[in-house]
């Protein structure tokens, strides 16, 4: 992902609307990017705009920093920079190509979750059980390790010291339209569009961003 700071664009979605068909329809897309995105977007600025001292600061940064930021717009740059970053990372996730599980993600889902279908159904009940507004997401700690995490709202997992490697977004306009109330056939269809190669990419990076952790720690305790 391209470094961003204010004032903050909506990117275009790295397929076209219709991409994902049939497992997410047209229209979803359009207005959860066109609509949804966008007023994440357009709040973001709009708090930021008074205050110059913080349009160098990264989405990660005004998420990890959140507290230095002034009261009056704290809650407001967590809400939407969240909403901007969890989103970009949704729709960076989904491929209308076929990829498959591969790589070091592979080997990691293995090792956590035992089998492919030990974590298909983890992941699938922990999203139907999501209660309100949210996201599931599989991230990697420190050391690698994948965790299933249900987050409210727009909390990401980077404030838990935690690498985000997918999400899935289970707030209602996700899957409305297609599935009304009916999360579980949303879930198997968003399974469909994965982009596992995006995955593993994250994967590593975040295997090299700890690795490189591991070493400063290393450094700095001799
Ligand atoms: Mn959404």
């Amino acid at each position: 992902m391209t470094v961003q700071h204010y004032p903050f664009e909506l990117l275009p979605l790295p397929y076209l609307y219709d991409s994902l068909e049939p497992h997410i329809d047209t229209e979803t897309m359009y207005l959860h990017h066109s609509r949804h995105l966008r007023a994440y977007v357009d709040n973001l600025n709009r708090l930021l705009k008074p205050y110059p001292e913080f349009h160098d600061w990264t989405l990660e940064r005004l998420i990890l920093e959140n507290k230095k930021l002034p009261e009056d717009i704290r809650q407001g740059v967590w809400n939407n920079g969240g909403g901007v970053y969890n989103h970009q990372f949704y729709f960076a996730g989904m491929t209308p190509k076929h990829t498959e599980l591969s790589g070091k993600l592979k080997d990691a889902l293995y090792l956590d979750f035992e089998t492919w279908d030990d974590f298909y159904e983890a992941f699938f009940e922990m999203a139907l059980k999501i209660f309100g507004s949210g996201y599931l997401w599989l991230a990697a700690d420190e050391r690698g390790k994948l965790v299933i995490l249900p987050l409210p709202n727009q909390d990401t997992p980077l404030s838990q010291n935690l690498t985000p490697i997918l999400n899935l977004d289970v707030w209602e306009h996700a899957y409305y339209l297609r599935h009304k109330n009916l999360r579980a056939g949303y879930i198997k269809a968003w399974f469909q569009t994965i982009n596992w190669e995006e995955a593993e990419r994250r994967y590593q990076a975040a295997l090299l961003k700890n690795a490189l952790q591991g070493r400063r720690a290393g450094k700095n305790s001799t």
